[in-house]
């Protein structure tokens, strides 16, 4: 079968990013995080799924796959000056529906086509299933410009083994699968977005300044410290990186 592309099908996958003991690592911190995290709220987020917000104010473990160089080549090709966005934990619960088909996109007023305004990629610290709420795409959806799924819309799984990254652009409909299994589906999404337009999460109130004044300069960037050329994002005219002290 032919390798999904980014350009041509609006997502891809990558098998073996990050090693077993790297995932477990990671894991089991997440686990403790998700211990401390109330469900959802409503069928979007999942009455039976926990969602991890203020992830970079939570944990220092996703820091390095935040800026991974798959992740950088990718933002600089599909997006450009990128920043993060919405950065999720996502824990699927045992007997959690399918999330409803959305693209990540649609929530800045903007119609379709454009220029792809988001980049996602998905981590998961579980290998992803049909049975265990891998997330699902509408194929071929990022070209659609007034249409939307049906009851009878063709999705597809993507399946992978933890390790992994899955890349999707917002243009693309997909949501959470179903989970009918006995155990929780756990995935970080890390949710990019262009520079110039406002992040769906606040970073600059969500991480104190004195976290993100230890972290990698490219993270700091990407958690809203950044400059959109000319001069979008300036703080009393000069480059925000000046409050990091
Ligand atoms: O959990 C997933 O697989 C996808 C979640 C998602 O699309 C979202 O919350 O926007």
């Amino acid at each position: 079968m032919r390798t999904a592309t980014l350009e041509d099908d609006g997502y891809c996958v990558a098998e073996g990013v990050i090693d077993r003991d790297e995932v477990e690592a990671i894991r089991a911190e997440l686990v403790g995080i998700f211990e401390a995290t109330p469900f959802g709220r409503d069928d979007f987020e999942g009455h039976l799924t926990r969602r991890i917000y203020a992830l970079f104010a939570k944990t220092r473990a996703l820091d390095g796959l935040a800026i991974h160089p798959l992740v950088l080549d990718a933002l600089g090709r599909v997006l450009g000056p990128a920043q993060l966005s919405a950065p999720t934990g996502i824990e699927i619960g045992p007997g959690e529906g399918a999330q409803p088909l959305h693209p990540d996109d649609a929530i800045y007023p903007i119609p379709r086509p454009h220029p792809e305004l988001v980049l996602n990629v998905m981590w998961p610290f579980d290998d992803f299933t049909e049975d265990n709420g891998a997330t699902r795409i509408v194929p071929g959806s990022h070209r659609w410009i007034d249409e939307t799924p049906t009851p009878s819309t063709d999705t597809i799984a993507l399946t992978m083994p933890a390790g992994s990254a899955l890349m999707y652009v917002g243009s693309l409909w997909h949501g959470g699968g179903a989970n009918t299994t006995a155990t929780p589906r756990i995935g970080v999404v890390l949710h990019y977005a262009v520079s110039w337009l406002r992040p769906v999460e606040n970073h600059v109130l969500a991480v104190p300044s004195t976290v993100v004044a230890q972290l990698p300069e490219r993270l700091q960037e990407l958690l809203g410290y950044n400059i959109y050329p000319p001069f979008i994002g300036y703080v009393d005219g000069r480059h925000p990186r000046r409050l990091l002290v």
